[in-house]
């Protein structure tokens, strides 16, 4: 028997911190087609059984487009059923008495009550969060240890089980020793897998396409397998996009060419591709004199990623010494400045300013 793990899809985001209104709504459908993709995988892949495990769409009251097609959906992969664990942001959608649509019979949710549903070998069991912890639901749920039991749930797993009022936190000492094979997690954005005892795990899925910089790294799904009474599970890539964070050290750069073949460098190590979501972070020391256009730089990658952002944190630095004879109106300057009774950050901003001024430069494209 197989299934497929998956969470945090956030199906009906808000996507336009990173993307313009018209490139969030194409993104957001992406979201949903990679959903899509998915199940055809699962289809193609005989799986029996779909875990959902929360924030699945982003609000409790996702665009009515995404709730009917993903119903919709549902109901076309008739051969795969369907469990849902809402999460914080998706608690209390598809609530009969909201929506006057019918759900499909091949879904199956949860409520704030433990429920239990047999499936072939194995035992899927699952809770919502209310407003405290699951500390009280931890000490009701009873599983046979006789069967393979899955537990769904939405929430933070921590080590203290003292937490009784915290929203979404899963006191994970308080469910050992229950018997579990396996803990189907959503809510935390990147895969991880863990023992917690000696007969179970705990897995968060991660989620399914990543959507912002704190979301980077490989995303997608856990495959499971039951064979002979044992649970192996498995990570599967399935992002369309993936986003990188990138550190570039331009230490030593003198002009916007060095930094950008300090760039192309970088982005040749992570592996990134055209489809991708990068952002660069100019990081090191930058002599007071380094010709830096970051606009030139926004520019030039721009056209080559799916989303490209530059972000200058570097410092500026001035060498004093390299001034000290320069008898030009640099030279006097920046000697000049250098006497003034400022903070050393602003004299070297004002060096820095004075500099491009002399040049010839457009003070208002730097920094
Ligand atoms: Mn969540």
């Amino acid at each position: 028997m197989k299934l497929i793990h998956c969470a945090d899809l956030h199906l009906g985001s808000n996507l336009t911190s990173n993307l313009t209104a018209e490139q969030a709504q194409k993104r957001n459908y992406e979201l949903f087609d990679n959903f899509e993709n998915m199940l055809r995988y699962a289809k193609e892949e005989q799986i029996q059984v779909v875990l959902l495990c929360g924030d699945v769409f982003d609000t409790k009251n996702p665009p009515m487009w995404v709730q009917t097609a993903c119903l919709k959906l549902i109901e076309t992969y008739s051969d795969i059923t369907f469990f849902y664990v809402r999460g914080n942001h998706d608690r209390g959608v598809w609530e009969q008495e909201r929506i006057n649509v019918t759900l499909p019979d091949n879904l199956h949710l949860f409520d704030t009550k433990w429920s239990r549903y047999e499936c072939g070998d194995i035992v899927i069991s699952g809770i919502e969060c209310e407003k405290d912890s699951l500390y009280k639901q931890a000490l009701q749920l009873v599983l046979d240890e006789t069967r393979i039991n899955i537990v769904m749930l939405h929430g933070r797993v921590t080590e203290n089980n003292l937490v009784t009022v915290a929203e979404d936190v899963i006191p994970i000492s308080l469910f050992q020793n229950k018997n579990i094979d396996y803990l189907a997690l959503g809510h935390i954005h990147s895969y991880e897998e863990k023992n917690f005892d000696q007969r179970g795990k705990y897995c968060y899925s991660g989620c399914l396409e990543g959507r912002g910089f704190d979301e980077c790294g490989e995303k997608g799904f856990v495959l499971l397998t039951v064979e002979e009474e044992k649970i192996k599970s498995c990570f599967i890539p399935f992002g369309k996009r993936k986003l990188f964070d990138i550190e570039v050290t331009i230490d030593g750069c003198m002009t916007t060419m060095d930094i950008s073949r300090r760039i192309e460098i970088e982005l040749k190590k992570s592996n990134v591709s055209k489809e991708d979501y990068v952002r660069i972070r100019l990081i090191g020391n930058v002599d007071v004199e380094c010709e830096k256009n970051s606009m030139y730089l926004q520019q030039k990658w721009s056209e080559q990623f799916y989303y490209f952002q530059i972000e200058d944190d570097t410092k500026l630095i001035v060498d004093y010494n390299d001034f000290l004879y320069d008898e030009s109106l640099k030279g006097e300057f920046v000697r000049k400045i250098r006497k003034m009774d400022l903070p050393e950050e602003d004299k070297i901003t004002i060096i820095r300013y004075g500099i491009l001024a002399l040049s010839g430069e457009e003070i208002a494209e730097c920094d």
